[in-house]
């Protein structure tokens, strides 16, 4: 198993790079959904929330295998692979969501996308199929000492108010749209799900490239209206038997999966490891499950990281960890003292074992 890190589009450059090879890291994951692009001093647990309630407005551009071997050779002189992809740009497949009128274009796109990641040699594409996306949490002072965190205090405004019709995922998608979002079925949400992945997994195959789910954050039953996809573990069961392949894998949120309210971590990794259906591992932890729980350090949650680490060895798992969150240290460099401390800690995890 690997030691990695998550950058954002704005992070691509040497000193982000340097930043994460210090820390440990061998392999990243990039964020080319960029909800910081106008404003880089955002970290990730500083999420803007608009009168919307989302984290921005998405941008539609596709990603040439040029842009990505350009990204993969500039991260290659620090000694670090090119890993993964996490998800799509909601301008890319907000129809195949919702069901709207550009389904089969963007399907195409969607294919498009897959091939150039596939060309540019990155082996992993992380995405998040869910109408809502991440919404509702708050941020508290609740990690150990009075770090800030996210988390939820109960359902509130955010998780409860309609999606409005602007919207997909977390982002505005088409500013004039109004009035809200149909609400769509659980079984007509795995329908479209089904249809995607028939349609783009064996174009990931064929490119060499594994999609790697992510559950449902936070993982309540209905988020803004909207049912949610894999908010339990065993559902992450029914997301691989819809198309069995190995490029149709997980991007297994270790977090999450705790914060749902049934399901044990520890069997969910050892059932989902087994199979070798773990493209790569948000490694993070948290206290108390879904409606109420907020992250934590990685050593202060409820999950026994090390028991993790050692079913995850027993499985013979090949993928890439990476610390997701973390809570942010009082200090001047908030977001990269949390993200060291998290990164010292899975490096040392790892040489323990
Ligand atoms: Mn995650």
């Amino acid at each position: 198993m690997k030691l990695g890190f998550g950058l954002y589009r704005h992070m691509l450059d040497d000193e982000h790079f340097a930043f994460a090879r210090q820390c440990g890291a061998t392999h990243i994951v990039v964020h080319m959904v960029d909800y910081f692009h106008q404003n880089a001093r955002f970290s990730r647990s500083d999420q803007p929330v608009g009168d919307t309630g989302g984290w921005g407005t998405a941008q539609a551009d596709v990603w040439t295998t040029e842009e990505l071997l350009d990204i993969r050779a500039r991260m290659a002189k620090y000694d670090l692979t090119f890993f993964a992809i996490e998800n799509f740009d909601p301008c890319h497949w907000d129809d195949i969501l919702f069901d709207g009128p550009r389904k089969a274009e963007q399907i195409e796109t969607v294919k498009q996308i897959i091939r150039n990641v596939g060309a540019a040699g990155i082996p992993v594409f992380g995405y998040n199929f869910s109408l809502a996306g991440v919404a509702g949490r708050i941020q508290e002072n609740k990690a150990r000492g009075g770090a800030k965190t996210v988390g939820l205090n109960g359902v509130n405004e955010q998780t409860e108010s309609p999606l409005p019709a602007s919207m997909a995922w977390n982002m505005v998608v088409d500013e004039d749209a109004e009035g809200i979002r149909a609400p769509v079925t659980k079984e007509q949400l795995w329908q479209r799900l089904e249809a995607f992945l028939k349609e783009i997994v064996p174009v990931a195959e064929e490119a060499g490239v594994r999609l790697a789910a992510h559950p449902d954050d936070p993982p309540l039953e209905f988020v803004r209206g909207q049912p949610r996809l894999v908010n339990q573990p065993h559902l992450y069961q029914d997301l691989l038997d819809l198309v069995p392949s190995s490029s149709n894998a997980l991007e297994f949120c270790l977090g999450t999966i705790a914060e749902m309210s049934e399901g044990d971590v520890y069997e969910a990794v050892e059932q989902y490891s087994r199979q070798d259906a773990i493209a790569y591992m948000h490694f993070r932890n948290v206290k108390g499950k879904v409606p109420h729980y907020h992250e934590t350090f990685i050593d202060e949650g409820d999950i026994d990281m090390a028991k993790v680490l050692r079913i995850l060895k027993e499985n013979n798992f090949d993928g890439v960890l990476i610390p997701d969150h973390s809570p942010q240290m009082t200090c001047p460099a908030p977001w990269h003292s949390g993200m060291a401390y998290a990164m010292g800690y899975m490096k040392a995890l790892m040489q323990v074992l």
